[in-house]
């Protein structure tokens, strides 16, 4: 290199001198074009370096004896017009260096054609690979997941699975999922590697109606990156799997035989713990026959009075109430009811006779039986039955009455 090197780059730079230069390199030896070595370069430069950071170096070799340093280099993208921006090359040199921060995720290759200028041209082209930085957490392919699951459901039974995908590459994209909370009692178990989301202990709906598990997703990176906004929302669906009960059985009440019909005697209640059909519940009455003197309102449990009662004929009712749910298949349980019939004074006494007659000498003793009478009251002694003495209306007679207490009551009579 001598003072002639320093005054030539001008003239090799611009296009508008070629005579000067033909007429030197003929003074020298034979022209001959510049051949890259090799004539394909592969770099790998990282993502998010900042501007300048070396790519790499293209070398081309003149021939031409003396004149290795007129070459001038350049580049241009041979397939994206996108990487111009990204690489500078200096045009003496060959360095490629970097000319703004990278993307691997928008382009992770940059190819170009390289050429060297002196009296020919010379390509070569040079493939840059982009290497990945872990720049990029894991997202869900969803907002939130949804799943409906009935409580019966087997255990290890697949609820959902959940995805989520990372830009990067490599161990940098690997996602791993983890319930981060929601999964209070430990009902769900959800595979690191494939993000399946399993029922792995039994469900309540009585218990938990709904869960809402907040799920995470990290990659291998290092350091790792993760995103915990995955939501999965578990509805749990209501299973007929509670037969009602009866509260406060057995059941047990009195009503008074002159009740009218419609009169509501004693109301009976189940409880379902399900949930819609499942826990609606119908009632019915057991072991009636025709003409019974009860019915039960279907929906509501309370029994009633049917028609109309007579202790005197029946006192006592026992029979049965079911409680019978709407779920498929229904669920039944059944209870006993007793209902005692209390009397009231519905019925007069009479006679067992309706006409008596005695024969009486006149001379008899004061305190003579003169004649038994008796009478038979249907009614129960405390609510004025066979206790009701006997007594003459008035006007008085020479005849005492003599009252009795038993059923059929002789009444005695006797002179006064
Ligand atoms: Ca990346
Ligand atoms: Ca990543
Ligand atoms: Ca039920
Ligand atoms: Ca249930």
């Amino acid at each position: 290199m001598g003072t002639g090197d320093i005054e030539d780059p001008p003239s090799a730079g611009a296009t508008g001198s070629p005579v000067t230069r033909s007429r030197s390199r003929r003074r020298r030896s034979p022209n001959a074009a510049p051949q890259f070595q090799p004539s394909s370069y592969q770099a790998s430069v990282g993502e998010n370096r900042p501007a300048g950071t070396p790519v790499t170096r293209v070398t081309a070799v003149d021939p031409d004896e003396g004149e290795a340093g007129q070459l001038r280099y350049a580049m241009a993208a041979l397939f994206d017009s996108r990487s111009d921006a990204l690489f500078a090359m200096d045009p003496v040199t060959g360095a490629v260096t970097t000319a703004a921060p990278l993307d691997r995720e928008s382009k992770s290759t940059h190819v170009f054609r390289v050429t060297a200028a002196d009296h020919g041209t010379a390509t070569a082209t040079v493939r840059i690979a982009v290497e990945d930085d872990n720049d990029n957490a894991p997202q869900f392919s969803e907002k939130r997941y949804v799943a409906q699951v009935p409580e019966d459901v087997a255990p290890n039974s697949a609820v959902l699975r959940v995805t989520a995908t990372d830009r990067d590459k490599g161990s940098n994209a690997l996602v791993h999922y983890s319930i981060v909370s929601g999964n209070t009692r430990g009902h769900f178990y959800i595979d690191a590697q494939t993000g399946a989301l399993d029922v792995v202990s039994p469900l309540d709906y009585e218990v938990s109606k709904e869960f809402t598990l907040r799920i995470r997703a990290q990659d291998g990176g290092r350091p790792p990156l993760s995103n915990i906004s995955g939501l999965v929302t578990v509805q749990v669906l209501d299973v007929n799997d509670n037969a009602p009960i009866f509260v406060s059985t057995p059941f047990q009440a009195t009503v008074l035989e002159n009740v009218p019909v419609g009169y509501s005697v004693i109301h009976v209640q189940a409880i379902d713990a399900d949930s819609g059909d499942n826990g609606r519940l119908i009632y019915t009455l057991l072991e009636t026959g025709a003409g019974f003197p009860f019915a039960i309102n279907n929906s509501t449990g309370w029994i009633m009075v049917a028609s109309e009662l007579d202790r005197e004929a029946v006192d006592f009712y026992s029979f049965g109430v079911e409680a019978q749910d709407q779920g498929n298949p229904p669920m039944a349980s059944s209870a006993s009811v007793s209902v005692t019939v209390l009397d009231v004074n519905d019925n007069s006494p009479e006679f067992t006779q309706r006409e008596y007659s005695a024969r009486l000498n006149e001379d008899a003793a004061v305190g003579t039986s003169v004649l038994t009478v008796s009478a038979i009251d249907r009614d129960m002694e405390a609510v004025g039955g066979p206790s009701t003495p006997f007594a003459f209306p008035p006007p008085a007679t020479a005849l005492e009455c003599l009252g009795g207490s038993s059923n059929p009551v002789l009444g005695g009579f006797r002179t006064l």
